[in-house]
């Protein structure tokens, strides 16, 4: 007996109030309606990004909800009208959508869609699906979809818009991580900064994200890349992942970017902030050399109040840009998960820890205490 056409009874990881652990439910998982696939999810790591909508310091949740968005899975039904994907085919979903028709997709300037820029946070806003609905529920309760995906689920319903499909032997314990933090660190050391080959890199924050980032430039040529973190457990996979000098502005008597501009003789070519908040992106600024210095904003710190930021730096020829999910769509992630299977970078290095899905808690902890890189969760 298939499960196609009708509501399927599974586990989900449910939100239901900020600041609380979250609670392993048996949810409802109705089908897939016009446009829209249900996904089994095989394998799912955890974000920061994930933990920010459920810290009691920001207000704009929607809850309860189900949340994780950086997983991969294999279709399990479709609904009329889609083409992209069938049962079977492996995925993963994607938290900006690719229509591949409007102004925005077809741009070689942007991996957004014109569907992903209406609202003020289009990622929390794809709270529901098109109709305005959800497709769980849970104790009669109708519960929130999050940044479109919705990965901790054992089946989730994504739009088909949302969807890379990827090869049939792609490895879902590691790829899942190219549905968020390591496209997002590489893509923006590649293609939003473009570090190009003998340069000097500084990168903030060595999460998933960050050292995502170095593996980056790495991989782009440049010649010195300096990591810089307040945990300073995270310098050794920084170093093996190719930073060549860690700095920990805890233990330093001066503002980190001051010790940068130092040790690069003015500042370095890119700046990534791979951690948020008004302090780290006003030290990216300020470490990039004047002339050309290139920052790149990756880290969000939803409750904070963001930069401020004199003209001058601008005017002295830095230039400021920021990346969601590292300039990758669609169309690009499927070639990355070929690039990984073909050896071009190690997904390996920066899964920490590996854990069945109703221990989600301890890997919210875990990164929590700064213990891990990314937690694989196994459904
Ligand atoms: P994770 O929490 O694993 O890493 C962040 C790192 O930053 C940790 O090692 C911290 O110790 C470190 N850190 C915190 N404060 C400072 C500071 N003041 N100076 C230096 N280092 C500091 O997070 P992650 O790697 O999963 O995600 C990193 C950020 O990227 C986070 O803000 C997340 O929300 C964001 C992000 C952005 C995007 C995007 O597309 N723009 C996608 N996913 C995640
Ligand atoms: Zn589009
Ligand atoms: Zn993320």
């Amino acid at each position: 007996m298939g499960t196609k056409g009708k509501v399927i009874k599974c586990k989900a990881a449910i939100a239901w109030e900020a600041g609380k652990p979250l609670c392993i439910e048996e949810v409802e998982v109705a089908p897939p309606k016009a446009h829209e696939v249900r996904v089994q999810i095989i394998a799912a790591g955890l974000c920061r990004s994930d933990t920010h909508v459920i810290s009691p310091k920001f207000e704009g949740a929607f809850l309860p909800v189900i949340l994780g968005h950086e997983g991969a899975g294999i279709v399990e039904s479709v609904g009329p009208g889609v083409t992209n994907v069938k049962p079977g085919d492996k995925v993963i979903p994607l938290y900006i959508p690719h229509c591949r028709k409007c102004k925005f997709c077809l741009s070689p300037l942007t991996n957004f869609c014109e569907k992903f820029c209406k609202g003020k946070n289009p990622l929390i806003e794809q709270e529901l699906m098109e109709d305005k609905t959800s497709r769980f529920t849970c104790k009669g309760k109708s519960i929130y979809h999050f940044f479109g995906i919705s990965a901790f689920s054992q089946y989730t319903v994504v739009k088909d818009i949302n969807l890379a499909k990827i090869d049939d032997d792609a490895n879902l314990e590691r790829v899942c991580l190219l549905g968020c933090g390591f496209s997002t660190g590489y893509g923006a050391a590649i293609n939003t900064a473009k570090v190009t080959p003998g340069s000097t890199c500084a990168v903030f924050g060595l999460g998933g994200v960050g050292l995502s980032a170095i593996i980056g430039c790495k991989t782009a040529g440049a010649s010195r890349i300096i990591a810089i973190d307040i945990n300073s457990d995270k310098f050794p996979k920084a170093k093996a992942l190719g930073a060549t000098d860690c700095l920990n502005p805890k233990e330093l008597n001066k503002p980190v970017q001051d010790v940068i501009v130092e040790m690069t003789n003015g500042g370095v070519d890119f700046a990534i902030d791979c951690a948020g908040g008004s302090e780290v992106m006003k030290a990216t600024v300020e470490c990039t050399t004047v002339g050309w210095g290139l920052c790149t904003f990756v880290g969000v710190n939803l409750a904070d109040k963001g930069l401020a930021i004199s003209p001058m730096e601008l005017i002295m020829g830095r230039t400021l840009k920021g990346t969601n999910f590292g300039g990758w769509d669609a169309e690009t992630v499927p070639k990355l998960v070929s690039d990984y299977k073909n050896g071009k970078f190690d997904l390996d290095a920066l899964v920490t820890h590996t854990l069945p899905f109703d221990k989600i808690n301890e890997a919210l902890n875990l990164l929590n205490q700064g213990k891990s890189i990314r937690t694989v969760l196994i459904f």
